[in-house]
């Protein structure tokens, strides 16, 4: 095809277009899409979208990733646990990621932190880290999987997050469960209330039996083995129970808020 015929929708490229639009969809929608022949008139169709120019086609790939998160909720089993491995299995030394090198990461001082409890919840008093620990904690030995290819498992103790939100009297009709950290840049994430509910989505306070170390975002993480990494928010100082979607770190840059592993 011609350089012209591909631009004739003013800074949309419709071939690369329509690649991220079937990278985007879920099955089994993408294969009926490739089966039909890939193209801008069956895109259009499927999300309602003309595309004219690049903000529409912008507007499509955003309409695409909601319909992929409602497809993903939908699928989402409450009651379905995530793997879990011997401790013979534990990835050592478990990696460290993030958006910067280990020496930019947070360093909080336990007794400067506190957690921030905000939203549609009956009581916002914040949270010390002695308080936290005077919780009933549970281990997971689970597997972390990072969008950028990796897999590690890990074991990690803590408290479940379901069980915090009953103590806080948070509305579990809400839909997300929203959090904040700590990083120089800001990172937050916003979790559906199902898997905030899930039996292993946990607070996590300890790695491999020890105060969870300032790699891993001491002194709290959110630990959801049912999802991607982007979406286990290291060295949270906040959490939020909001019916709005707030967006986060990555979810704003394209990847999916379901994320499910
Ligand atoms: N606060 C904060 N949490 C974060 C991140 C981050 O950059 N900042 N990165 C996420 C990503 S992409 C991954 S893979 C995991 C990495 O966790 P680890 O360092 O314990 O392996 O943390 C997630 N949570
Ligand atoms: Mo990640």
């Amino acid at each position: 095809m011609s350089r012209k015929r591909r631009f004739l929708i003013p800074g949309v490229d419709r071939n690369l277009l329509v690649k991220d639009a079937a990278k985007l969809l879920p099955d089994p929608a993408r294969r009926r899409f490739i089966a039909g022949g890939a193209s801008l008139g069956a895109l259009t169709l499927l999300t309602g979208c003309d595309v004219t120019d690049s903000f529409s086609a912008e507007q499509l790939l955003t309409r695409i990733s909601k319909f992929n998160d409602a497809v993903q909720a939908a699928l989402f089993d409450p009651n379905k646990l995530a793997p879990t491995y011997p401790e013979s299995a534990i990835t050592r030394p478990f990696p460290f990621n993030a958006y910067y090198a280990l020496d930019d990461a947070p360093d909080i001082v336990a007794a400067d932190w506190k957690l921030e409890v905000r939203g549609l919840v009956d009581n916002t008093k914040p949270w010390t880290l002695d308080e936290l620990y005077q919780l009933p904690q549970e281990t997971q030995i689970t597997r972390h999987i990072c969008v950028e290819g990796w897999s590690a498992i890990g074991s990690w103790s803590g408290v479940r997050l379901s069980h915090f939100l009953q103590l806080i009297g948070a509305d579990t009709r809400a839909k997300y469960v929203w959090f904040n950290c700590a990083d120089y840049d800001g990172y937050n994430s916003p979790l559906d209330m199902a898997s905030a509910l899930h039996p292993q989505t946990q607070m996590t306070f300890k790695f491999d039996n020890a105060i969870l170390p300032r790699a891993y975002g001491y002194p709290m993480k959110i630990r959801v083995p049912t999802k991607l990494g982007f979406k286990n928010p290291k060295y949270v100082i906040a959490m939020e129970v909001t019916n709005d979607y707030k967006g986060g770190y990555w979810e704003d840059q394209g990847y999916n808020s379901f994320s499910g592993s």
